[in-house]
């Protein structure tokens, strides 16, 4: 078996290559071989100095993250850095693509630093729910500042090779790109070095860092704010802090200590369960050998904020687009539109101005649907009628060149009617964005009765070359991610019609962890969207009818939008503060159904919330709606505002226990069925099993 380190001579130079696809993770058998290739150096009489380099398309990904939760093995990955430290001869680090978390602690382990364009330099451990355990906490502060140490390690995001210069973490920008010109940068440096004299420079010889500027106390107020809940930030602080009170190899000694005291958290297991879902996500079983359809150019439906946000989104993927609108106002309207969310993409730093006037160029504005004759994905986005629909779809049949997907982007229609209406339904889809669509990185991809499998495929692609992550739902009222919110928002309103305050109810899941209260999410949307989706689908057998929610629409109180919702925004609370008289809407519909309202405790809320959100999704399962329970965890977490860190509703229930979220329902039934638990429940519980035992490709 070839070694995932290679060690060769390049006359008085040692390249030690790392090659371990695709991303150059350190596990294990990778440390060791990167250990031995360190000490073949060091023993090395030819090699005066050495390059580190990484093979493919980056220089280090990082520890590997599957290795998390499991015992870990010598050679550990901060004692390898220490050995690059310590080596008496220099080693240079050649960086391309990408150095993260202990890619980058082994680039700050050497000596010397270039790193080519566009890489991306990083410590995004507190992302995964841990720090930086291979010495970033002490090593990356002695060389660039406390304070940008601190920025690097709690935010996690990687910084670019020239500001990485400006703060002395790497030490030139080299030229071109890949991993030829890495190595070949890495040895012409190494060169350079050598007619220098150059020795080795060990970070462990700079002093030790100052404390921030602006003292210890504000930063964890700061990380309070910003990370509300979450643990890693606030104790990669108390490393970094560690690094200005001590001497490296005591301060590596206590960042390997907190370290630790991380990896044993819930948190931990909830973001690395995040992380790796996200990816799997894509990995459609029954997909894997379908072949996308070429797409090359997209044509829209109706061009206002979902059609303008879907035609945004092509565009910023290179795609070009014809929109089509019944009116030239219309479709001048939606000109406007797309000029003005890519303008916002420009401010953003999402895209040049070069790169916005050339998308611009690629748009077409139209009235006339024969202008999509050429599109090899038309996305309709029209008023929310299954007629209306129909008659579109009906018409793009019409227009559409053979081998086109048809795609609707409705949030809850039936896609296989739809599809019904046009003499190629296995061309049909359902692509549900979420609003901005040009923004949120959510696409259910809906897949009818006859959708074909490269029509699926095709989906999928370009869910990915539009920066999406798609997940596969199947047909019903809401797919995945709105037929779950339908439910669990009926528990929060059993819950207000039984004594808890609408308030009460954001503030304790908002303290669980969710971005926003379901309250505030309501007046975020707008009163009459659920008012419009209780008209549709009536009163439902078992379902509290939140009466008071249809009262604030009748008082045209509409959320956000008019100032007053369940909240009342205005200049005194423009965050929105309690409406007393929401109370008494709520208090008069208990009087009418007879309720003696009682209190709730946070937790109780959260309890039932939460086993709510769970039961409807193991009938989300049970119905084939989402084929695996990572498919619902990706849903929360992406377009609803689940908190990450507890890796989504299915998670959550795993890490709760089947049998505990089981139970809790059981005594929560009261006799309406509401409660009651799915019967996949009963059968994981019954069997000792979980959902992620469900999780498989
Ligand atoms: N460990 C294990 N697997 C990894 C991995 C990692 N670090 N990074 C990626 N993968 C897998 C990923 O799951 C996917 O697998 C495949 O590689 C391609 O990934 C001691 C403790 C490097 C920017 O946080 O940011 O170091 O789905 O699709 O878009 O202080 O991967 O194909 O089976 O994302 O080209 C810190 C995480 C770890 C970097 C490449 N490092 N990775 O992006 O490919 S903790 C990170 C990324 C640490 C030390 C601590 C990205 C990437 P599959 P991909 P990409």
């Amino acid at each position: 078996m070839s070694t995932p380190v290679t060690y060769d001579l390049d006359d008085e130079i040692a390249v030690i290559t790392v090659d371990n696809p695709p991303v150059n993770a350190l596990g294990h058998t990778t440390r060791a071989a990167l250990k031995d290739c360190v000490d073949r150096f060091a023993a090395d009489e030819t090699a005066r100095i050495a390059v580190i380099c990484g093979a493919g398309r980056l220089f280090l990904g990082g520890a590997d993250v599957s290795e998390f939760g499991k015992p870990p093995q010598d050679p550990w990955l901060p004692e390898i850095c220490t050995l690059i430290e310590d080596c008496p001869k220099p080693v240079v680090a050649s960086i391309h693509g990408a150095a993260l978390g202990g890619g980058l602690e082994v680039a700050l382990g050497c000596h010397y630093r270039l790193a080519l364009p566009g890489t991306k330099l990083g410590l995004p451990e507190v992302s995964l729910g841990i720090l930086p355990g291979a010495g970033g906490t002490q090593r990356a502060p002695r060389v660039v500042g406390t304070d940008a140490a601190l920025e690097m390690i709690t935010s996690g995001k990687p910084v670019a090779p020239e500001a990485a210069r400006e703060s002395g973490l790497i030490d030139r920008v080299g030229e071109g790109k890949g991993a030829e010109a890495a190595r070949a940068e890495g040895v012409a440096y190494a060169r350079e070095l050598l007619a220098e004299g150059a020795a080795p420079r060990p970070v462990s010889g700079l002093p030790r860092p100052a404390a921030p500027a602006d003292g210890w106390d504000t930063w964890e107020q700061n990380l309070r704010r910003k990370f509300p809940g979450q643990v890693a930030q606030m104790q990669a602080t108390k490393a970094v802090k560690a690094a200005t009170e001590m001497d490296l190899p005591d301060g590596l000694a206590e960042e390997r200590r907190l370290f630790n005291e991380l990896i044993d958290t819930p948190q931990r297991e909830g973001l690395i369960h995040a992380f790796f879902i996200e990816r799997k996500v894509a990995r459609v079983p029954g997909l894997k050998d379908a072949t996308p359809r070429d797409v090359q150019a997209i044509g829209v439906v109706g061009g206002g904020t979902m059609g303008s946000g879907i035609a945004t989104a092509a565009l910023l993927a290179g795609l070009p687009v014809t929109l089509v609108e019944m009116k030239p106002e219309a479709a001048d309207k939606a000109r406007a539109t797309i000029e003005s969310n890519l303008a916002g993409a420009v401010k953003r730093g999402k895209m040049s101005d070069a790169k916005r006037d050339a998308a611009l160029a690629t748009v077409t504005t139209t009235t006339d649907y024969g202008e999509l004759k050429d599109a090899d994905v038309i996305i309709e986005a029209v008023f929310e009628s299954l007629d209306v629909k129909k008659d579109v779809f009906t018409q793009l049949d019409a227009v559409a060149k053979p081998g086109a997907v048809l795609a609707t982007n409705t949030s809850y229609l039936d896609i296989n009617e739809i599809a019904q209406a046009t003499s190629r339904p296995a061309d049909v889809i359902g692509l549900h964005f979420f609003s901005p669509a040009h923004v949120m990185k959510l696409l259910e991809v809906v897949v009818a009765d006859v959708t074909g499998t490269d029509v699926t495929a095709t989906a999928f692609a370009l869910g990915k070359r539009l920066g999406k992550v798609s997940v596969r739902a199947g047909v019903c009222d809401g797919f995945i991610g709105n037929r779950m919110l339908s439910h669990y928002r009926s528990a929060a309103d059993w819950m207000i019609l039984h004594g808890a305050s609408p308030y009460q109810i954001d503030r304790a899941l908002e303290q669980f962890g969710f971005a926003m209260g379901p309250m505030k999410v309501a007046d975020l949307a707008g009163i009459d969207i659920g008012y419009m989706t209780r008209q549709r689908k009536g009163k439902q057998t078992g379902v509290v009818y939140p009466q008071w929610a249809d009262d604030l629409y009748g008082m045209d109180r509409l959320g956000r939008k008019t100032g007053r919702g369940f909240y009342i925004y205005d200049d005194e609370s423009p965050k929105g503060r309690e409406d007393p008289e929401v109370l008494d809407l709520i208090a008069k519909e208990r009087a009418a159904q007879g309720v003696i309202p009682r209190d709730f405790t946070d937790d109780e809320i959260v309890e039932r919330y939460m086993a709510a959100m769970v039961n409807e999704g193991a009938r989300i399962l049970e119905d084939g709606i989402a084929l695996r329970p990572l498919d619902i965890d990706v849903v929360k977490l992406m377009g609803y505002g689940f908190p990450r860190y507890r890796g989504g509703p299915m998670k959550y229930a795993d890490m709760t226990g089947i049998a505990t979220i089981r139970d809790r329902l059981n005594a929560y039934e009261d006799g309406s069925g509401f409660w009651s638990p799915a019967a996949l429940i009963d059968t994981l519980a019954a069997e000792g099993r979980n959902f992620e035992s469900m999780n498989n490709d």
